[in-house]
């Protein structure tokens, strides 16, 4: 398997780290020090000396009760940071967004993926998505951002994570998306209890056999924070390499840290053990 847009390919034989890099002013997790275009473009860059082989930008807070950023909020945050990454750096680039414009216009300034925690249900996103041919990642999440960790509730979260995805994916290929385009994330903290976190992780195989490639972001979440027992997500780190090790031994082809050099490390342990196999 391997993800491929715009010229450039990306295998996903092993495994593969997406570094988280934060636009908003919020960004909690690193306390908003790379808000601006520079201070990105040198978080990415130690990023890929890490062993990062995609960027995750996104300029939308997705932390339950965020408030609600406009298009050109988005625009004007994401847009100069893809722009000055693309041109730079020699690493792949998502976009974390639901926009459709937002999305055309990252790919315009030198992004190659869409990340998207709606898995494409804004008016216009699966045309937007089919029109500019490139990889996509459809994410699982019950409810809205501002209020999905209110009461959230599954009679069998594996099955229903895992049927939502399928049917989005059958959206995509409807909407003439390519099979090939397509990446599935059982979305960890969206509408889901610690417990359901768990279940998901434990069941991931369930999500690696529909053969669609699948990315793990537990990193920092609160699922780390309730095992470990840390309330400060910056220092949850130990604990999310083990969940990102976990997930990848269970398959996951994708994992998306805020830790590049940490995660890299456990998965050259891993892989050294699977070389020696
Ligand atoms: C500490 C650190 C506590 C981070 C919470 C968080 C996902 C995603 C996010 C995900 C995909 C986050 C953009 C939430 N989560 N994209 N984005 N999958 N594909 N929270 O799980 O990192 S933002």
């Amino acid at each position: 398997m391997k993800i491929a847009a715009f010229g450039r390919e990306l295998s996903l034989d092993s495994p593969k780290i997406m570094g988280i890099l934060n636009v908003t002013p919020d960004s909690f997790s690193d306390g908003g020090r790379y808000n601006t275009t520079d201070k990105a473009l040198d978080h990415a860059a130690v990023m890929v000396e890490e062993g990062a082989s995609i960027i995750d930008i996104g300029g939308e807070s997705t932390r339950p009760g965020a408030a609600e950023v406009s298009l050109d909020e988005e625009l004007s945050r994401v847009v100069p940071v893809v722009e000055t990454i693309s041109c730079r750096l020699d690493v792949m680039i998502s976009v974390d967004t639901s926009q459709p414009e937002v999305m055309k216009s990252a790919v315009e300034a030198g992004a190659h993926i869409i990340n998207d925690i709606r898995a494409l249900s804004v008016d216009g996103a699966l045309s937007t998505v089919a029109d500019l041919n490139c990889p996509v990642i459809l994410m699982h999440m019950q409810g809205k951002p501002r209020t999905m960790q209110i009461a959230p509730h599954y009679t069998d979260v594996v099955a229903e994570v895992r049927k939502f995805l399928l049917n989005r994916a059958e959206a995509c290929l409807t909407a003439g998306i390519r099979k090939e385009n397509l990446i599935l994330d059982p979305g960890f903290g969206f509408g889901k209890s610690v417990e359901d976190n768990y279940r998901l992780l434990a069941h991931l195989e369930e999500l690696v056999d529909t053969g669609y490639p699948v990315l793990s972001a537990l990193s920092r979440k609160s699922m780390i924070g309730a095992a470990c027992g840390i309330s400060q997500a910056d220092l949850r780190v130990t604990g999310s390499v083990a969940g990102a090790l976990i997930s990848v031994m269970k398959g996951a082809c994708l994992v998306r840290v805020h830790d590049v050099a940490q995660t890299r490390e456990a998965l050259d342990v891993y892989r050294a053990t699977r070389n020696s196999f």
